[in-house]
């Protein structure tokens, strides 16, 4: 069997105001648009990967949080109606995935293996998080490839920024290792925004994109000092500054997906390729991929 490999990586921010404007059937809040940037930065990512030949999208998402270990979705379809608890007048989506429980137990196993808190989510009537299901959305809307959705275990909260980070560090080397051995061509998403200061207050209508911007000056030099890092190739210089950006820009790579994907890529010395950078509710967003499929044998 030929090796498996990680196609591309992507950093796919998911704040439900991107599917709420761009009015799929599958949701139910009817828009006038809005946050067009953003949508056509996902719309330059979908065509990067157009004839990107893949079986498989493998997502972590920091609104699936579990707080004991990293957990998997371990049944092979999920359906039910996602709504965001925060923007419910935005976001109550129809889902029906299929999840490749194959692999996710092969990473689920590999990681134990190194020695990692990990669990299989058996739970046939478990509601999949609306992070896990934007960034999906967005890359992939037809739904027609299976996915493997992975927790966001809350290290960052129950002890540091480095634990995090040394945990995403192994939770990224045992999803390569797996998906190497598993045969599969894997397309990685790190749902996450940037700078996550966001506003208290919102407008009417929420598409109203004269009062979108960013919350300070202080969040775009992070966001911006961030999308130069990865343009530039200089992932470990990310991760080693990921502290002070979580802690200064209240980043939501707090939740790992971002360290998870730049150790799952071997912390790539090549550039990112940016598909578009947007505010939504004051944070904010890119759209990075890392085309892995052109760097040849690593
Ligand atoms: O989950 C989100 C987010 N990350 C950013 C902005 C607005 C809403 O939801
Ligand atoms: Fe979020």
């Amino acid at each position: 069997m030929a090796k498996g490999s990680i196609v591309a990586g992507c950093l796919a921010p998911h704040p439900p105001h991107l599917v709420y404007a761009d009015n799929p059937e599958q949701n139910e809040p009817v828009s006038e648009g809005g946050w067009e940037q953003l949508r056509w930065g996902y719309e330059r990512l979908r065509e990067s990967l157009k004839d990107v030949d893949y079986d498989v999208i493998v997502v972590l998402s920091p609104h699936w949080q579990t707080y004991v270990g990293t957990h998997f979705i371990g049944v092979e379809k999920c359906s039910s109606k996602s709504v965001d608890p925060v923007f419910p007048n935005l976001f109550r989506f129809n889902y029906d995935l299929t999840i490749d429980v194959e692999l996710a137990r092969a990473i689920h196993d590999q990681a134990k293996s190194e020695g990692m808190s990990v669990k299989m989510m058996e739970n046939p009537d478990f509601r999949v998080d609306y992070g896990t299901i934007v960034s999906c959305h967005m890359v992939r809307p037809e739904w027609d490839k299976p996915i493997v959705s992975i927790s966001s275990n809350r290290s960052l909260s129950y002890y540091s920024v480095e634990v995090m980070q040394e945990m995403m560090m192994e939770l990224g080397r045992s999803t390569a290792k797996a998906i190497e051995e598993s045969g599969k061509k894997c397309v990685l998403l790190a749902s996450n925004s940037l700078s996550h200061r966001h506003f208290v207050t919102e407008t009417n209508p929420p598409e109203d994109m004269s009062k979108e911007h960013i919350t300070s000056h202080a969040m775009h030099l992070w966001d911006m000092r961030m999308i130069d890092l990865m343009r530039s190739g200089k992932s470990q210089q990310i991760i080693n500054e990921m502290p002070e950006f979580c802690d200064q820009a209240i980043a939501e790579s707090d939740g790992g997906a971002l360290t998870w994907l730049l150790s799952a890529m071997g912390v790539p010395s090549q550039p990112a390729t940016l598909h578009g950078y947007g505010t939504i509710i004051g944070t904010g967003n890119a759209i990075m991929e890392w085309p892995c499929h052109t760097w040849g044998e690593q």
